[in-house]
């Protein structure tokens, strides 16, 4: 019985990654005028998709620009993740692969954006930080558990999450990206955050105006990334966290 489900589970997703590689109607757009701040993200559903728009910032400041977001995501495929049991393995949230080829078309277009703005490593991770940290923060007592990670579809249909499910949003785009990343669970904070392998000469000629906070695994260095909040860049970890240590999740 566990298995033959499982069997169908495998062929749902199968199908599931078929669906999802049709639905490419996604556009990323800078605006060209100043806006004021962005506009909470509006979800509606219309035969049988959500339509999704969202708009962010980046980078902060006056040079800032506002970008636009617009998907159409399958209701089909939004309720495939929703059924699926919630297990304590957050890897699986970014291993499960019925969505990597739905991420990897997101993550090209913010690249492509990026490469737009002639921007580099730093600020294209940045860039896509920024992406992540623009939906709105929300407890997991609107899905009613205490402790409930979502998959990437659930947190963009369901307009936003908690630190674990930007967290595994984040992981996921620049997983798709080709970086080496892992989950960081900051124990002392009960928080989750993400770390992105960078090269050790981003180490030292870093020069940007906070410290760098990076932790070393496996032999690579994996730069702190914050998902919540906003106007955090690459490797910059919130001051008021208290943890000076974390426990690595590897994807
Ligand atoms: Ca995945
Ligand atoms: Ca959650």
């Amino acid at each position: 019985m566990g298995k033959s489900l499982t069997v169908l589970a495998g062929m749902l997703g199968g199908a599931l990654a078929g669906l999802l590689a049709f639905q490419f109607f996604t556009q990323i757009l800078p605006s060209l005028l100043y806006q004021p701040p962005p506009p909470p993200p509006t979800v509606r559903e219309e035969n049988g998709y959500y339509v999704v728009h969202y708009e962010w910032r980046y980078p902060s400041g006056p040079r800032g620009k506002t970008w636009r977001y617009d998907t159409r995501i399958p209701v089909e495929a939004y309720r495939w993740f929703r059924s699926r049991p919630r297990v304590r393995n957050y890897a699986e949230y970014v291993d499960n692969p019925a969505d990597d080829q739905w991420m990897a078309h997101l993550a090209g277009l913010l690249e492509n954006a990026a490469r737009g703005e002639g921007w580099g490593e730093f600020e294209t991770l940045s860039f896509v930080l920024s992406f992540v940290q623009g939906w709105p923060y929300t407890e997991d007592v609107t899905t009613g558990y205490d402790e409930y990670p979502r998959y990437p579809i659930e947190t963009i249909v369901d307009g936003g999450g908690d630190c674990e499910d930007t967290s595994i949003l984040f992981a996921s785009l620049v997983k798709a990206m080709g970086y080496d990343v892992v989950l960081l669970y900051l124990k002392q904070d009960r928080h989750m955050a993400v770390g992105v392998a960078i090269p050790q000469s981003m180490v030292e000629g870093w020069n940007k105006g906070y410290p760098l906070t990076y932790y070393t695994y496996g032999g690579k260095i994996y730069a702190y990334c914050e998902t919540t909040g906003q106007n955090w860049e690459l490797g910059h970890k919130p001051e008021q966290l208290k943890s000076t240590t974390a426990e690595v999740v590897p994807l």
